[in-house]
């Protein structure tokens, strides 16, 4: 293979994820968490907050996505947020103990004219003590220098399902060109932030595929979102069946073991979810969650309910691990385990 982002012999094949998956539950929940205790502190959860900074009018044809043009979901197309606005609701979430601070854009790729204003946002929110996270789409190595440079921490960008089920979920964009962008924030040094869905109406070898994929990357990515998908109607996938919420569970806890030193934080779909499930996830390894009334244009449990939930749960929020020196992966030594920058 010549693809610098699949290397000839992938840390993790499909089948060996299949073989963790097949464990039985009460197994698999104890590898996962001991793996989990062995980098992390098990107690602590990390909260990011999103913010839809370029909402609707997508010209892509993600067969989830509530904000893509080619499905009528109600989503209306706004302009790009002027970056007061996205710097006074960074300040928000910060005071509600937000760590870090997710940017989202309904675009393909964003256009040169946006990168200036992005570049500001990040460097505002930076300066508020968040860590910054964008996600905006295919990008080009300008476009990536222009972010490493505005000190950008994480770029969001996931793969979202595995290539045998992809080309039924989305015409648009290739699987190749994912891994592209990927490849290209990783060379200017940002930490990368890629996952996927769950629940789409895909077989559990496709999810496992996912993770496969995933934890093949070189390095695997410091930032591994699961998100369950969220059904909104008008989109092709608002009546995919139900997805058995222990094969939720299992994929959280897969994740874990297979991508030991990642933040992997229980995403989307939580607003769906009951507080039982929620709490077998935190046991199966994760360690952050989306922070705040809502995601993008879906909802999310309120930040009081959530608060709630963690003290329940004597859970703590907490920070990434240092990023201090760059590469989060590079930085997280054995005996960090412990360690946070608060
Ligand atoms: N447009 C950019 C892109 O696709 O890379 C950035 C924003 S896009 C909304 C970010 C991610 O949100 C998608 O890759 C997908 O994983 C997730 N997402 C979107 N709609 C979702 C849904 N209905 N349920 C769960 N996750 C969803
Ligand atoms: C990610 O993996 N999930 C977030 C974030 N990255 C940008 C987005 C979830 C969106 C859910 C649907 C919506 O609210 O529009
Ligand atoms: Fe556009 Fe991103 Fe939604 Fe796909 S997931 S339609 S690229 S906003």
């Amino acid at each position: 293979m010549n693809d610098p982002q699949m290397p000839s012999s992938p840390a993790w094949r499909t089948a060996d994820v299949l073989a963790l998956y097949a464990l039985p539950f009460n197994d698999l929940l104890w590898r996962a968490q001991q793996t989990h205790r062995a980098h992390f502190d098990a107690n602590a959860v990390q909260l990011s907050t999103l913010l839809s900074i370029k909402t609707g009018g997508c010209e892509e044809d993600c067969a989830y996505c509530p904000q893509s043009v080619h499905y009528d979901t109600g989503v209306k197309a706004e302009k790009l947020m002027p970056v007061a606005d996205v710097l006074a609701a960074a300040r928000r979430a910060k005071e509600n103990g937000a760590t870090r601070f997710c940017m989202g854009a309904a675009w393909r790729s964003p256009k040169p004219r946006h990168l200036d204003a992005i570049a500001e946002m990040v460097r505002g929110v930076k300066a508020l003590g968040l860590e910054t996270c964008v996600t905006l789409g295919m990008l080009d190595e300008q476009q990536t220098r222009q972010l490493a440079d505005a000190g950008l921490d994480y770029y969001n960008h996931n793969l979202d399902t595995a290539p045998e089920f992809y080309g039924q979920i989305i015409s648009t964009r290739a699987y190749q060109e994912r891994l592209d962008t990927l490849a290209r924030v990783r060379a200017e040094g940002v930490n990368i932030c890629c996952g996927g869905i769950i629940g789409m109406g895909e077989s559990r070898p496709d999810r496992a595929g996912l993770i496969a994929q995933l934890a093949s990357l070189n390095p695997y990515p410091e930032s591994v979102p699961i998100n369950h998908l969220v059904r909104v109607a008008g989109t092709p996938l608002e009546n995919t069946e139900a997805l058995d919420p222990f094969e939720f569970v299992r994929t959280i806890a897969v994740a874990r073991i297979t991508m030991p030193r990642a933040m992997v934080r229980l995403s989307a779909g939580r607003e769906q979810m009951d507080d039982g499930i929620q709490a077998l996830c935190f046991l199966a390894g994760a360690n952050s969650i989306f922070y705040g009334d809502t995601l993008l244009t879906t909802a999310n449990p309120q930040a009081e309910a959530d608060r709630a939930l963690l003290t329940r749960l004597g859970l703590r929020a907490e920070a990434t691990p240092d990023l201090a020196a760059g590469h989060a992966l590079a930085a997280v030594g054995s005996n960090l385990s412990r360690t946070r920058d608060a």
